[in-house]
């Protein structure tokens, strides 16, 4: 078992059965013209999010640990996109229209690529999916059910919203979620820290965060 320190309390899990689960780290909700944009918010704070994830990536990646990215997004003809969500405000575009970047969060689209300091190599998972939480309407549970994992590690985009989201549904699924404090961003500085501060309250009532560099202390003791 490995211990890491962490907050609530220190996180233990066992290599073997824990994977790395990284959020929709896409250009659409990352770079300057996707959907992050055209709902009003202001993309540049997810650049940080970009490093931590990248050397994440890199740590799994030279020890064999399994690797899952997701990426929201949604089929041309928009037949999996509820009209409820495309509809809902008034984004500068909505889902399926044509931007600098192809269409907003049409699967195959540039934008709604993974940014290329972040792309999967072969061998790791992808999960596509429609929704905010990774689990809904995709085959998340039976892959992980396969790599017989009781422990994900999280990082991605955005923080409160399908981070949180899928910390969640993992959570009720009886694995033990840990977040890495710098690998995840939101468009608000403010609902990032609430929602470190949601994760770990109540004696980690749905898991726990952690720096970067004490996971990575901890996996080299
Ligand atoms: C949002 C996400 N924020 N990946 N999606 O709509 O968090």
């Amino acid at each position: 078992m490995i211990e890491v320190e962490a907050a609530p309390f220190a996180f233990k899990f066992d290599p073997v059965r824990t994977a790395l689960v990284v959020i929709d780290m896409q250009r659409d909700f990352i770079e300057p013209g996707g959907f992050g944009e055209t709902l009003g918010n202001d993309v540049s704070h997810m650049q940080r999010a970009i490093g931590p994830t990248r050397k994440l990536l890199q740590l799994f990646r030279e020890r064999g640990w399994p690797v899952i990215h997701t990426r929201e997004n949604h089929a041309g003809d928009l037949s999996d996109c509820p009209p409820a969500k495309r509809e809902r405000g008034e984004p500068s575009l909505r889902i399926g229209d044509e931007g600098p970047m192809g269409r907003i969060l049409i699967r195959g689209e540039p934008g709604a690529e993974i940014v290329p300091e972040c792309a999967p190599v072969d061998g790791e998972t992808v999960i596509d999916k429609p929704g905010k939480g990774a689990f809904y309407a995709t085959s998340l549970g039976d892959v992980l059910k396969t790599l017989g994992a009781n422990s994900l590690i999280f990082a991605g985009v955005t923080t409160e919203v399908c981070v949180q989201t899928t910390m969640r549904e993992a959570n009720d699924r009886g694995y033990d979620c840990l977040l890495i404090e710098e690998a995840t961003e939101s468009y608000f500085p403010e609902f990032k820290a609430a929602t470190l501060e949601m994760i770990r309250a109540q004696g980690g009532i749905v898991g726990w965060t952690t720096p970067l560099a004490s996971f990575e202390t901890a996996i080299n003791q």
